[in-house]
């Protein structure tokens, strides 16, 4: 029997069924889905509250870029009628008041140890079960394993050197003090111009007494036309809940309500082009104008007249010239990389106190104790620098956690060359150890709590079927893992995202291996193969009974 904390500091480890690391929204679902089926489930969260990425990102101007009534839970039909998103997209604080109303009203916090970081995960094969160990010294077994830890929950600093000697504060997007911080007053610089940077930058200029904003690579962005809830609209939506829902398994990006692009861009006059263009950036939001036309994400021709279309954009709303061509991004096709919604951002750039440097042409060399120094020897003076310079995505998190087997396999070394899962959920050699939303699977590509949601309803069904049939011990076969990772390439291949440098690849993190992690066949394919994998008797996957059982 687990002992009433689920952990045990002695020599016996506390017994679970199921064992889940992080308690973000994936953790939480998990809890929930999982306890509902009678099964003894516990989530270790490293964080002091919960919410993961919500949790740690609270850099000024932080929130979402799917739509608040898109980005909830569609679980519980009672909560996403009752829950009020006051704005079109939620913020930070907001989202994370829902995810604690959540918390509360499912009670998933008796089931949560905060604090807890999972330092490794041992798979005892004659046992058939993981003793996973904590920072605290603490172990707990588990015949199953969720790994619910996040795709970018590993926040990373550069390595620039002298960064011990700056005698001003620095800030990472992804660890931000819960107390926030004024920069009033300051000579604020601000490193990377992704999603987090693109946010906050705007916030940033409004304090600050001059903001130098050191951009490596120029990043598409259009306006998200962030507005109060319209009521009307709210109405609406929450009529058609469920059947909207249901319509966003059909889709690629797991959001109902995008008319499917009926034709190629190329087919369209310029004219036409234009105008839907310029439509899709009155109306604001990413996958939209994305999904102008059938062939942006896959034909370079086709991709250029929308990448032009922002560019020409750019250059009509920043009032320097030289700083206008620096900001319109030319060396990837726009939507290769994470495309980023924003509010004011280029109009930033015509404040006096803000000024665009670009480390591209003459890159960072230091941090001084005065502020920032480039190759070219340029110094700037800084009192406190934010990185915005993302994270060791969708493997980071995992490969912190020292995943072995007791046949000596380590999840390390099998992932050196690039991650190989079957479908995102399972990895050969590792039986009973799940992941939510990991390399191989669409989720970042998607509305992440819908790819949350069926992931892990589909462990949930996983695990009802094995003990249906008795049985204790799955893994992917190596074979359905080596077919699953060579077609996630292969979609990848046929179209234009391998061509950007972008976190998807891993370029962001010096010396990680080139390979395009999400699988962007969209979510209604993935969606179908998973639904068959599981209608088959789980083709792929081998499920077996094994003699000795956890307790
Ligand atoms: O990180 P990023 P992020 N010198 O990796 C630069 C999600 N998200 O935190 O492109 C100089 O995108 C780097 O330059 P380069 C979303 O999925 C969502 O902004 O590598 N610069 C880049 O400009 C997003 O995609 C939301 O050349 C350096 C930046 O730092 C993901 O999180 C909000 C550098 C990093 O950009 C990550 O976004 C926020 C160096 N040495 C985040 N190293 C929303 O929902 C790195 N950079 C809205």
């Amino acid at each position: 029997m687990p002992d009433a904390s689920g952990l045990s500091g002695g020599h016996a480890p506390a017994r679970l069924d199921v064992a889940i690391v992080g308690a973000g929204l994936a953790g939480l679902y998990a809890i929930h889905r999982l306890r509902g089926m009678g099964l003894r489930v516990r989530a270790f969260e490293a964080g002091s509250g919960i919410g993961g990425t919500w949790f740690w990102n609270r850099y000024p101007g932080a929130r979402c870029d799917v739509e608040s009534l898109e980005y909830s839970y569609a679980f519980s039909d009672e909560l996403q009628q009752e829950w009020k998103w006051p704005e079109r997209y939620g913020t930070q604080p907001e989202i994370l008041r829902y995810i604690n109303h959540v918390a509360d009203r499912f009670d998933l916090r008796r089931d949560v140890q905060l604090n807890t970081r999972v330092t490794s995960a041992v798979f005892d094969d004659a046992a058939g079960a993981w003793t996973l160990t904590t920072d605290r010294g603490d172990a707990v077994r588990a015949r199953f394993c969720v790994m619910a830890a996040g795709n970018l929950s590993t926040p990373r600093v550069p390595d620039f050197k002298g960064i011990g000697d700056f005698k001003g504060k620095w800030y990472h997007s992804g660890l931000w003090p819960h107390e926030g911080v004024d920069f009033s007053g300051l000579r604020v610089g601000v490193i990377g111009t992704g999603s987090s940077g693109v946010q906050m930058i705007p916030i940033i200029a409004r304090q600050a007494k001059h903001l130098h904003v050191f951009q490596r690579t120029a990043n598409f962005s259009l306006p998200a036309r962030n507005a109060p809830m319209d009521p009307q609209r709210e109405r609406r939506h929450k009529a058609e809940y469920p059947a909207r829902r249901r319509a966003a398994f059909d889709t690629p990006f797991a959001i109902a309500g995008y008319p499917k692009p009926t034709r190629s861009a190329l087919q369209a006059t310029a004219q036409e082009r234009q105008d839907a263009y310029e439509a899709k950036w009155q109306e604001g939001g990413s996958i939209s104008f994305l999904y102008s036309y059938t062939d942006l994400l896959v034909s370079k021709e086709a991709n250029e007249t929308a990448s032009e279309f922002v560019r020409d954009k750019i250059r009509g709303t920043v009032k320097d010239p030289r700083t206008a061509e620096l900001l319109a991004p030319k060396d990837h096709p726009i939507g290769t990389k994470r495309l980023c919604l924003d509010t004011g951002y280029y109009e930033t750039y015509n404040r006096a106190n803000v000024t665009l440097v670009d480390v591209r042409s003459d890159p960072i060399a230091q941090i001084t104790p005065d502020g920032l120094r480039t190759a070219g020897g340029a110094d700037y003076a800084l009192d406190a620098i934010v990185f915005a310079t993302g994270f060791d995505a969708m493997t980071g998190a995992l490969r912190e956690i020292d995943i072995r087997t007791t046949h000596g396999a380590t999840l390390a070394n099998k992932w050196d060359g690039g991650p190989l899962t079957y479908l995102g959920l399972m990895v050969a050699g590792f039986p009973n150890m799940f992941i939510i939303t990991g390399p191989g699977s669409p989720g970042v590509k998607t509305q992440m709590i819908a790819s949350i949601e069926q992931h892990t309803d589909w462990i949930a069904g996983c695990l009802a079927h094995m003990r249906r049939h008795q049985l204790d011990r799955v893994e992917p076969t190596a074979e359905a893992e080596a077919a699953w990772v060579q077609h996630v390439n292969a979609v990848a291949d046929s179209t234009l995202y391998p061509l950007a440098n972008s976190w998807y690849v891993g370029a962001n993190i010096p010396g990680k291996p080139r390979v395009f992690m999400p699988y962007v066949g969209g979510f209604d394919a993935y969606k179908r193969r998973c639904d068959a994998v599981a209608a088959s008797g789980y083709e792929g996957f081998r499920l077996t009974r094994q003699a000795a059982a956890v307790a």
